[in-house]
């Protein structure tokens, strides 16, 4: 069994009833055990240009899991999922309905095209305070508590 955290995001369509069908899909997968879900927290869109308030607002979340598949074996499932809830590719940052990040992977740290820790984690309060949240002595790794580094960004 492996331990894994993953994000989940929604900026269009019924957002809560799609966080709660993609986690119940996440628990559906072969080997696969959703083990804690964060609280479902409004955030403000962040686009390559910025924060922008113009834009539908996100419903974040975390949850852990533990699983017997691969990194990448879970992150095409997760894909599949996406794909489920209509999720269309057609801007980086761009609003959609569902975006499944995988964040942590045991302690792998890269695998090919497969980027673990999510590179952009440390720097996403929308992950790391609903991460928190569940797991209080969480740890990126490469990175260190994510604790430390939450609170080193609100210095
Ligand atoms: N990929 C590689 N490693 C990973 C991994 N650990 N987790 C590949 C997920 N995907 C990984 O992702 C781009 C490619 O990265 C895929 O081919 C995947 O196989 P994507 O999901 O297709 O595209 P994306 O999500 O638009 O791009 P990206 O760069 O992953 O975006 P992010 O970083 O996920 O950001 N604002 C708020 N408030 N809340 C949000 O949740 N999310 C995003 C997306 C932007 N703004 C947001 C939020
Ligand atoms: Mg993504």
């Amino acid at each position: 069994m492996t331990h894994s955290v993953i994000a989940l995001g929604a900026n269009l369509g019924d957002r809560h009833a799609t966080l709660h069908a993609a986690l119940a899909a996440v628990d559906m997968l072969p080997g696969t055990t959703v083990t804690a879900v964060s609280s479902f927290r409004e955030t403000v869109a962040l686009t390559t240009a910025g924060l922008d308030e113009s834009k539908p607002a996100y419903l974040n979340a975390v949850a852990t899991l533990e699983t017997t598949l691969s990194a990448h074996a879970l992150l095409a499932a997760l894909h599949d999922i996406e794909s489920q809830h209509g999720r269309l590719r057609l801007e980086r940052w761009g609003d959609r309905t569902l975006d499944l990040d995988l964040i942590t992977w045991g302690d792998l740290i890269e695998d090919g095209n497969l980027v673990v820790p999510h590179p952009r984690a440390h720097e996403r309060d929308f992950v790391l305070v609903p991460w928190l949240e569940i797991e209080p002595d969480a740890v990126l790794p490469g990175r260190g508590f994510v604790r430390d580094i939450v609170a080193e960004a609100g210095a």
